[in-house]
């Protein structure tokens, strides 16, 4: 006999499925957390709104603790005038010992941050941001992990803690994590070796196809581990095919950060004989498993061919816009039917409405034109952006996540029904409202594989994570920069 007590049946006033708002949506969820169908009934009301929770597809964890340590004015000087409009890509491109703060100063200011970061930092930094982004309504993170050995570079005893630190960090915090140890060895295209204080991100090809194997052994519902090749930069063209032609190459998601300066364009072009998409889709086999990180400077044809092979461009809309990176080609990408997905990265911002928000707000001031991302007459920009999100953010999880759907994590946001905005729209405007309106948090409750992680704007183990990390910060603090 079957024992219906075993699945918890809910409702929801409008339920967010991929094909648009469903009314009186009612499901069910299985002692394992997964989505089942189920028959109309009675059923447990969990509000008006309920959306499935966003994957959240690139994060380097240790990187918030640092978030707004980074916006003070370095030496001041150079030839590059900051004039708004003009874009003087030669200095950018030249400005690699900067005369003016830029992305590759900010890379200092973050190096010697990192050099002060052990596993014990690590997991208390990861688990206060956790519970961050679950509170935000990010129910599934990616970690782009490279902080592997000990500041010397020497291997921690066990090898993988800095790794196992994040795994014990999504744990606690309830988040279901995909964990992608990187690949790091060079300091640049031309095959420098890795700096001082590159040194502890560095492997060799075995020693890092040995760590993904000891990871992979740990895989269970909540956490998927994939392959990250830090970037074109970073891997030499020989340990690249190396890696992706190795038995752990052949399933589970492919990450790289791939063309987010002008500067790595530039280089790639001059050493490799082509721009950094282009190589590697000439190089590699980039299809669905692959996400490719900050695809911020794509030309026409890159554009056209990214969008081909079916791979998720990974955005970062509030870090590339904090890095002063540059624009991603929006309009033309959802036009040649590319996939994309959000990602808080440096997490100067946690929160998918303000990567949404910032991904369409970019294009507005670039174009001077409105509503960029809705490719169709009456399409809602909020609509087509949190359906893209979460469509290309699961594609890179490798998880069963982004959507309501039986046999999917239950991982879910039920949005504020006391909140004035949200309580004025009805289901066309709810998400335009939600993303260009919704500044106080409307996420009230958040539900992670079938448990209520958030209830009612409070994560159940908020107060003691907060604390271990306020202790932490302070800690680091102290340390002598590395
Ligand atoms: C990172 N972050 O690996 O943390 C990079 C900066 C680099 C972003 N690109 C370092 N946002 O790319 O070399
Ligand atoms: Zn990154």
């Amino acid at each position: 006999m079957t024992q219906p007590t075993r699945i918890r049946r809910c409702h929801a006033g409008h339920l967010w499925q991929a094909d648009g708002w469903s009314r009186e949506g009612i499901f069910g969820i299985d002692a394992d957390g997964t989505l089942q169908a189920v028959e109309d009934g009675p059923a447990e009301r969990l509000g008006t709104w309920v959306l499935p929770g966003m994957p959240n597809l690139h994060s380097h964890a240790f990187q918030r603790a640092m978030a707004g340590l980074a916006e003070r004015r370095g030496k001041v000087g150079g030839s590059s005038a900051l004039v708004p409009g003009h874009d003087d890509q030669k200095a950018a491109i030249q400005d690699r010992t900067p005369q003016q703060d830029n992305f590759w100063s900010w890379r200092e200011t973050m190096y010697a941050f990192a050099a002060a970061v052990g596993p014990d930092e690590l997991k208390a930094i990861a688990a206060q941001l956790y519970v961050e982004m679950l509170k935000a309504g990010y129910t599934q993170v990616c970690e782009f992990h490279y902080l592997h050995h000990q500041p010397d570079g020497t291997p921690y005893a066990q090898p993988e803690a800095m790794s196992l630190a994040l795994v014990e960090a999504a744990r606690e915090a309830g988040i279901a994590l995909t964990l992608l140890p990187v690949l790091y060895m060079r300091g640049g295209f031309d095959g420098r070796p890795l700096g001082a204080r590159q040194r502890r991100f560095g492997h060799e090809v075995d020693a890092y196809l040995r760590l993904l194997e000891t990871l992979r052994s740990q895989q269970d519902a909540d956490l998927s581990v994939g392959i990250a090749l830090h970037s074109l930069r970073a891997v030499p063209e020989d340990a690249l095919q190396a890696v992706l032609t190795s038995g752990l190459a052949q399933d589970g998601p492919i990450h790289i950060h791939i063309a987010e300066q002008l500067g790595e364009v530039q280089d790639c072009l001059a050493i490799r004989g082509a721009r950094p998409v282009e190589w590697l889709l000439d190089h590699a086999d980039v299809g669905e498993r692959w996400c490719l990180v900050h695809a911020t400077h794509l030309n026409e044809d890159e554009t056209a061919r990214l969008a081909r092979t079916g791979a998720v461009a990974g955005l970062c809309p509030t870090t590339e816009a904090n890095l002063g990176d540059g624009l991603f080609p929006l309009a033309s990408y959802l036009d040649a039917g590319g996939t994309l997905g959000i990602g808080s990265d440096s997490h100067i911002s946690i929160s998918p409405v303000e990567e949404l928000r910032w991904l369409e707000y970019g294009q507005r001031l670039a174009t001077r034109r409105r509503n960029i991302a809705a490719r169709r007459e009456g399409a809602s920009v909020g609509e087509t952006l949190w359906r893209a999100a979460l469509e290309g953010g699961a594609q890179a999880s490798g998880l069963p996540v982004g959507t309501l759907q039986p046999g999917h994590r239950a991982d879910l946001l039920v949005l504020d029904d006391g909140s004035a905005l949200l309580a004025a729209r009805e289901e066309p405007a709810l998400l335009d409202s939600l993303i260009f309106a919704g500044n106080t948090p409307l996420v009230r409750d958040v539900m992670s594989g079938g448990r209520w992680v958030v209830r009612d704007f409070r994560h159940h183990d908020e107060e003691r994570i907060a604390q271990r990390y306020r202790e932490t910060v302070q800690r680091l603090r102290q340390a002598p920069a590395g």
